[in-house]
């Protein structure tokens, strides 16, 4: 039977896409599992990735600046999150608002609904009194649905830099859904990582405690598991290179030898010469000209950007025009 004639899963069907390609991919949002979860927990939490810490300043300092430039704080309104992880971050924001007594839902979405469980029971433990819609979905289904639409006006978060790991024409096509989205006089909060010394930004990618290595070879573990197939975890090598030019970092799985594996789900195997990349996650670093020519693309207009003390990371507060 070949694998046409299979009825397949959306992992099995991208994973089939992905390795068919010439150069071979696959989608990071498959990084995600219980396990890749828990890996991304330790990467935020290694020396060399910035990201989190600095959007953690940037919020743990200017929280409240940033919420007076967006809220009626006497009308209440919809806080919806894309990407809402553990919400370590929004945290900040949510506290304040709890404690001002200002009147708002918290709609956190994430595409994983163990992260959303975590999130859930934490939030009912530190701010009970808060009210949490979680939804499970994808950032594009979500606001196609718009689950959140009560008639108040909407604040879209979109933090932790999430918008990098999409390429250009497709970070566009999430952001004309975060167009579809929102209505006139919303708000979006993304967050950015910013081009910076591209050393640093390399070196967040390749920790020396060998993390970040692992979230991608889980990747192919994943594929052992969910799908059969027998990759050998040791012999693919991690390999992250950043471009100064595009502002673009890439992770990919290099195979160290000419090998071939199977995977029983899709009945198929599949030839990786010695040394032949499969890629798996971008990464894009953005400057802030470049942010600006992408909200007028998408029908925003931008308020403000706060920024880091080093500027490594700024979230940018846009308008929906
Ligand atoms: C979730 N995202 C913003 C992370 C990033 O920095 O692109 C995912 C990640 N990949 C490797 N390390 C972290």
């Amino acid at each position: 039977m070949s694998a046409k004639n299979l009825d397949l899963g959306n992992f099995a069907q991208d994973v089939l896409l992905g390795l068919s390609a010439e150069p071979k991919s696959l989608p990071s949002k498959y990084f995600y599992d219980a396990k890749g979860d828990k890996l991304f927990q330790q990467i935020m939490d290694m020396p060399e990735y910035y990201l989190t810490r600095k959007e953690f300043e940037i919020l743990e300092n200017q929280h409240a600046k940033i919420l007076a430039n967006i809220l009626d704080f006497n009308r209440p309104f919809n806080l919806v999150e894309l990407g809402a992880g553990d919400g370590l971050k929004t945290k900040i924001l949510l506290r304040y608002l709890v404690e001002k007594g200002v009147s708002f839902e918290y709609f956190p979405i994430d595409f994983s609904g163990s992260v959303l469980v975590e999130l859930k029971e934490s939030l009912r433990q530190e701010m009970p009194d808060l009210k949490v819609s979680a939804i499970e979905d994808t950032y594009r289904g979500s606001l196609l649905k718009r689950q959140w639409a009560n008639g108040n006006p909407t604040l879209i978060l979109f933090l932790g830099g999430n918008i990098g790991n999409f390429p250009l024409e497709e970070a566009h096509d999430v952001l004309d859904h975060l167009r579809l989205g929102t209505e006139r006089g919303d708000e979006v909060l993304l967050g950015f990582d910013l081009k910076k010394n591209p050393q640093t930004i390399l070196d967040a990618y390749h920790d020396h405690a060998g993390i970040t290595k692992e979230f991608n070879i889980n990747l192919l573990r994943r594929m052992n598991r969910e799908l059969g197939a027998n990759f050998d975890l040791d012999q693919f090598m991690h390999w992250p290179s950043y471009n100064p030019v595009d502002g673009e970092c890439r992770s990919h799985l290099v195979s160290m030898k000419a090998q071939n594996v199977f995977i029983e789900s899709l009945n198929q195997s599949f030839k990786f010469d010695a040394f032949e990349p499969i890629f798996t996650e971008i990464s894009k670093k953005y400057s802030i000209s470049e942010i600006k020519k992408l909200a007028k693309r998408s029908g925003f207009k931008i308020k403000e950007a706060f920024a880091d003390s080093e500027d490594y990371f700024a979230d940018v507060l846009w308008e929906r025009k």
